[in-house]
């Protein structure tokens, strides 16, 4: 099983090199690690320049770049990796993370366990199970994604409990029949939705979020921001629970 990591970037040049080296440390853990750089303006690209340099082989690459010019957008980034990780390095498991180290590399093979096993099509790393928790976000923006959460649980499925994760790992076979889509992080909440109903078997593994300590955060800098995706995320979830016929 050949397994591409998708890192998808902007502005992540203090984080991105304990990331990928992160990674590629672990014994069971990714063969390559895809970075999806949004143009960024610091050193983000330069970096990974250097780590492909560093890790890369004449008949291995365990770090590729692809840089977007003119596109921006979480989602795109990461479904262009999944094209690219699929397509041109033949990628039988896919895995995407932030870069922030929020979602710790060590974590990585928990989650590639079940699909290494073919107990599992879907492995989602999950806050809200039994050994998991949130100690990234202050009070308001854990208690909005419990409330997405408990939204999605109500119309969607009781099976899902971390519907916003967006630290996952998936089976190429169900990313050749879904292709994600969303503005933000809601596209996380679609896709598990759609997988759960396409038949796929998805499991959850707890991990701790932890506190981004470097580098700025791209979408909650404020109680504002974090009300506008919160509403997103509730209307994705009221339009799948329509859609569901
Ligand atoms: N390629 C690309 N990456 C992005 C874009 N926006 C955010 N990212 C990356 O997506 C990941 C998540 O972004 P964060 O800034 O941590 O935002 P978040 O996790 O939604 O918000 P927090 O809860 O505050 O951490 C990081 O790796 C970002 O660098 C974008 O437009 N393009
Ligand atoms: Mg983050």
């Amino acid at each position: 099983m050949f397994v591409c990591t998708v890192l998808p970037t902007y502005n992540e040049e203090e984080n991105i090199e304990l990331l990928v080296e992160g990674l590629l440390r672990e014994k069971q853990g990714p063969n390559m690690v895809l970075i999806v750089d949004d143009n960024s303006s610091d050193a983000t690209a330069e970096k990974v320049r250097n780590l492909s340099i560093k890790y890369n082989g004449h008949d291995q690459i365990k770090v590729a770049l692809v840089q977007r010019r003119n596109d921006r957008g979480l989602t795109t980034a990461i479904q262009y990796g999944i094209d690219v990780a699929t397509k041109r390095y033949a990628a039988n498991i896919v895995t995407w993370m932030d870069c922030d180290l929020s979602m710790p590399p060590k974590d990585v093979p928990q989650l590639l366990a079940p699909l290494m096993e073919g107990s599992a099509d879907i492995a989602i790393g999950s806050r809200w199970i039994s050994g998991g928790a949130d100690i990234a976000h202050g009070l308001v923006a854990r208690t909005m994604s419990r409330i997405i959460n408990f939204w999605a649980r109500l119309l969607l499925s009781n099976d899902i409990s971390d519907y916003t994760s967006g630290f996952i790992a998936v089976n190429t076979k169900v990313l050749k029949t879904l292709r994600l889509q969303g503005d933000y992080g809601e596209y996380c909440i679609d896709f598990l939705c759609r997988s759960k109903r396409n038949g796929y078997q998805i499991v959850e593994i707890p991990y701790i979020c932890v506190p981004r300590t470097k580098g700025q955060s791209k979408t909650g800098l404020n109680l504002y921001d974090y009300l506008s995706r919160g509403r997103k995320y509730l209307s994705t979830v009221w339009k799948l629970f329509i859609r569901r016929g």
